[in-house]
């Protein structure tokens, strides 16, 4: 086996996946229906058992979980073992509301390690590296999630958490950091503190990021790839389901290798709620199949993709993810045009003069809705020559009307304006009245 392999399990032939699928599928359906009243009666109420699931096909008779299910059970309403099993709790921060708090036992924990290990090996990070995790330790599934992977792997992780990015910098000066580990936006800023502060990046022995927790476009991985000269991998996953370890990329750099033995991926059409096939777009539904404290069923996790089985170079035979193209919550219809943040992010980074950092903002005048980009320039002193900056404006203007169909107004801003974030980036301002 390939020394990047971590699991054995990565590589099982399809046949093979889908028994161990199977089985555990059914334990994970007999413990939920016995000990979570809420998924007893879910089930009943669709006229299932447990044993209606008699092949892999069959979960799709079983009704979704959302997120508003999991605020209505707040806080441990689908908690499936008793308290005193539960070892660890991590909660999502949530923008709205309650957060969904997420419970972990010794094997969860044990499972969780052993599929970031999967990820960090994937990203070619092994024993010899130096990885700084600049996620936040918390509630955040980020910072301890990628933590105890990292470990497994014989890395030496320096626990540096986020924010306070001049003593990151520090640390990867001192410590001689190879990994860095954070958002894709917050990889960013420090490339630009690195930049401010006149560190030479040739004196750093940073290599490699290991990037997740929000999305970033093809184009911001170049940015940060060619801005800190590191190879960008990304990984993806949610608290509801585990953290971070669901997915994540190898160097053959083609989708995000799905975990698939602990976490069974459906691609639904969000209006319909209709299974499609592989390679066809839409929403990711996902079912833990060995969580024991908080198992999950088909939980609908608004993260926009596909699935596709080609067989690997690396050697894995995980189904793998398309990068999420953004979240069925996050398209925003303007003027009756969806658009997605990410669509803009792809015009803007490939644009000369202006930064990576954005802001969109969503108004609406006399019923009429308003799109406005707010960017950077690279260099302020243009802001003083008028004719250049009108051209600047057009040639955006003009970009994002091929791509999205609408007009937009564009704002330049003086450099570092807009505000940057340690965490999850915020980069869309809806102010429509909902
Ligand atoms: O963000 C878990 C995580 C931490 C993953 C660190 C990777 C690294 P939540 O705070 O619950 O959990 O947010 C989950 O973030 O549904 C996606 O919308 C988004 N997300 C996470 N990773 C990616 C990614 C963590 N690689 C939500 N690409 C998910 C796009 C991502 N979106």
């Amino acid at each position: 086996m390939n020394a990047a392999i971590w699991n054995r399990e990565e590589t099982l032939a399809p046949e093979a996946m889908r028994t161990l699928q199977l089985e555990r599928l059914k334990a994970t359906l007999a413990r939920a229906y016995e000990n979570v009243p809420f998924y007893a009666r879910r089930m009943q109420a669709a006229g299932l058992v447990p044993e209606s699931v008699e092949r892999l096909e069959d979960l799709a008779r079983l009704p979704f979980v959302t997120k508003t299910d999991l605020r209505d059970q707040y806080p441990k309403g689908l908690f499936a073992v008793p308290d005193r099993e539960v070892v660890r709790i991590h909660a999502s921060s949530g923008t709205t509301g309650k957060p969904v708090v997420a419970g972990y036992t010794r094997n969860d924990l044990e499972n969780w390690t052993e599929c970031v290990a999967r990820i960090v090996r994937m990203a070619g990070v092994s024993d010899g590296d130096v990885a700084q995790v600049a996620f936040g330790y918390g509630l955040f599934t980020g910072g301890f999630g990628l933590h105890y992977g990292l470990e497994r792997v014989g890395c030496t992780v320096i626990p540096a958490s986020s924010g306070n990015s001049e003593r990151q910098v520090l640390l990867m000066q001192d410590l001689g950091t190879t990994v860095l580990v954070s958002t894709p936006s917050y990889a960013l800023h420090l490339a630009e503190i690195l930049e401010d502060s006149g560190v030479n990046r040739d004196t750093l022995r940073l290599r490699v990021g290991l990037f997740g927790g929000e999305g970033h476009t093809e184009a911001m991985k170049h940015e940060i790839e060619s801005r800190l000269g590191i190879l960008d991998t990304q990984n993806y996953g949610l608290t509801e389901i585990v953290g971070p370890g669901v997915s994540g990329e190898c160097l053959e750099a083609c989708g995000l290798h799905i975990n698939e033995d602990h976490f069974y991926p459906e691609i639904i059409d969000p209006d319909t709620g209709e299974v499609l096939p592989d390679g066809q777009e839409g929403e990711l539904v996902l079912t833990t199949l060995t969580k024991e404290a908080l198992p999950m069923l088909r939980y609908r996790t608004r993260d926009i993709t596909r699935l596709y089985r080609e067989p690997c170079r690396c050697g894995r035979t995980t189904v793998r993810m398309a990068t999420v193209r953004g979240r069925t919550d996050d398209m925003l219809i303007i003027r009756g045009v969806n658009v997605f943040p990410s669509q803009i992010e792809s015009v803007l980074v490939g644009i000369e003069g202006i930064g990576p950092h954005y802001l969109i903002i969503v108004t609406s005048e006399h019923y009429m809705d308003k799109l406005e980009v707010q960017v950077e320039l690279v260099d302020g002193s243009l802001l003083e020559r008028y004719s250049e900056l009108e051209r600047l404006t057009a040639h955006i203007r003009h970009q994002l009307r091929t791509v999205l169909q609408i007009d937009a107004k564009v704002t330049l801003l003086n450099p570092k304006t807009l505000e940057r974030t340690t965490g999850k980036s915020k980069r869309v301002l809806d102010l429509r009245n909902r």
